[in-house]
């Protein structure tokens, strides 16, 4: 079974609350299961600086369902948590992203993996390097990627339920 490692975000409201519902809802569908999952970790706004610090963590799931199918799950998820989408890169209650999906390349209109921009932020590396290190991504390494970005004022704060 492919195993999908998703990248989960968030800065506006109680955003330890979404994470625990977004493994949660994960968890408890068929056909996904949860095999690992990374610590939390603080980090500075990416894109947009001018708004608070974003929690972050990654989690690895093994899955039966397409990655479309993943996708909409995902979107399912952050509706449940009230996700608007008014401002890009701007805050959020919970986000979530398709980092990779197996091996897959795909490249449609409104998905494409691997995550286009997984690679150059280190509030995706991070966390993802905790438990898929050695995942390749764009034919390097997840934990090779991590050495390439600037980790300042990123740092882990223990396990989601700590
Ligand atoms: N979409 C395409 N490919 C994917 C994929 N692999 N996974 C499409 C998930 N979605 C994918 O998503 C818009 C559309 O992207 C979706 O409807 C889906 O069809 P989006 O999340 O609103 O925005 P985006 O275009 O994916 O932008 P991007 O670059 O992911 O930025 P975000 O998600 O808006 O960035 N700073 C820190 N420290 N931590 C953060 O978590 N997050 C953001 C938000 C900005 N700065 C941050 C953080
Ligand atoms: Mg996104």
């Amino acid at each position: 079974m492919p195993v999908a490692a998703l990248s989960l975000g968030g800065n506006q409201r109680d955003v330890k609350d979404a994470f625990r519902h977004a493994l949660r809802r994960l968890a408890a569908t068929r056909g996904v299961m949860v095999r690992a999952q990374s610590t939390l970790w603080r980090t500075p706004p990416w894109g947009k600086t001018d708004q608070p610090d974003f929690l972050n963590m990654a989690t690895l799931v093994e899955t039966i369902l397409s990655p479309r199918e993943l996708l909409d799950l995902c979107q399912t998820i952050e509706r449940e948590r009230g996700r608007s989408r008014s401002v890009r890169w701007g805050p959020r209650t919970l986000d979530i992203d398709i980092v990779a999906f197996g091996d897959e390349v795909i490249g449609e209109a409104d998905l494409v993996v691997p995550h286009p921009r997984a690679t150059e932020r280190a509030f995706v590396l991070a966390p993802l390097a905790e438990i898929a290190g050695e995942l390749p991504i764009n034919g390097r390494r997840v934990d090779e990627w991590l050495a390439r970005v600037d980790l300042a004022g990123a740092r882990s704060i223990g396990p989601l339920d700590a």
